[in-house]
């Protein structure tokens, strides 16, 4: 019954700010939950909230069938596995991971008799156990284990599959995350432009807030026009235009003495595709010149 799966007993290795705000969300939801982490200390307050610490990861792994990680990097999941019997585990890791790390992951835990089960935590911690915040996890590998544990792993955030491939989840991950770092490269040259000026840092977040929500949906287009092929389909701004509009952004970094260097990499890209004659595209043939 759901009301099972809700109560399923499990195991997390790791204990830093994501392992603590995971577990927490199982304790509250009523799940046995077995902890192990390499500074015992950090396990003393969810001890104290009903969860049982292990002595050692091997005997944490001992302890139930799912197996949750939730540590710094790939190799500290060599680290704290190495004297662990994995044979018959469900082996669910949120270690951020590259695409390759995990699919190497799948088939180390598939030599070792676990099935696997790989994560990418679109969540900060505040954001765990908190539905309305919007935080979710990407899960590749086993359907199947998926499936039989969706409900468990549905406790902490939401959780989207994203297909067999192990390395999808890390990809997808890594994908997002990279396009936040553009926005987050966006945002750095804005306020750095209205620094030295008469001008409330705390009056432009709101319109640079909105702005970046109203362009977002761009998104589907480029989508649209990468699977169509035809990068001139709806285009609204083309290549042209906005390359002669660059020396506009250039001039006023160096009016506000503002180094380009953020905006310099993607207006060298766009300038490149409009010399091999893109100019009536959108900005998608970009992709096409990162892709090598
Ligand atoms: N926190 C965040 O904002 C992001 C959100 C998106 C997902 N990431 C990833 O989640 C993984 C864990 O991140 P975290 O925030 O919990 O990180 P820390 O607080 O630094 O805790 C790290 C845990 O890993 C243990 N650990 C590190 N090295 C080893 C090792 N060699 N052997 C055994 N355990 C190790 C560490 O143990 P300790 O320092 O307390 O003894 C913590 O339990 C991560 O992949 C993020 O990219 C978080």
């Amino acid at each position: 019954t759901q009301n099972t799966v809700e109560k399923t007993s499990l195991t997390l290795l790791g204990l830093g700010a994501m392992g603590t705000a995971l577990a927490r969300t199982w304790l509250s939801a009523g799940h046995p939950l077995t902890v192990w982490n390499r500074t015992p200390a950090r396990a003393a307050a969810l001890a104290a909230e009903g969860a049982r610490v292990a002595d050692s990861a091997a005997e944490a792994v001992a302890a139930n069938t799912l197996i949750v990680m939730c540590l710094l990097d790939d190799a500290s999941v060599d680290e704290v596995l190495v004297d662990a019997d994995l044979t018959g585990r469900d082996l669910v890791n949120l270690t951020t991971s590259t695409p390759a790390q995990a699919r190497t992951r799948a088939e180390w835990a598939r030599e070792r008799g676990a099935r696997y089960l790989d994560g990418g935590i679109m969540a900060v911690p505040p954001m765990i156990g908190v539905p309305e915040a919007g935080g979710y996890v990407f899960y590749s590998g086993s359907r199947e284990l998926f499936e039989r544990h969706r409900g468990t792993l549905g406790i902490p955030a939401g959780t989207t599959y994203v297909g067999e491939d192990a390395g999808f989840a890390a990809l997808h991950d890594v994908a997002l995350l990279s396009a936040m770092y553009g926005m987050f490269a966006g945002a750095a040259h804005a306020f750095a432009l209205i620094r030295k000026e008469d001008i409330d840092p705390a009056a432009l977040a709101p319109l640079l807030a909105d702005w970046l929500v109203a362009m977002a949906p761009a998104v589907h287009q480029t989508a649209d026009q990468l699977r169509s092929g035809d990068y001139t389909k709806g285009v609204v701004s083309n290549l042209a235009m906005q390359v002669a509009g660059t020396p506009t952004f250039l001039s006023t970094a160096e009016q506000q003495g503002v180094s380009p260097e953020l905006l310099n990499p993607y207006f060298e890209l766009m300038g490149r595709r409009l010399a091999e004659g893109s100019g009536e595209e959108d900005l998608t043939g970009v992709i096409d010149l990162l892709v090598r």
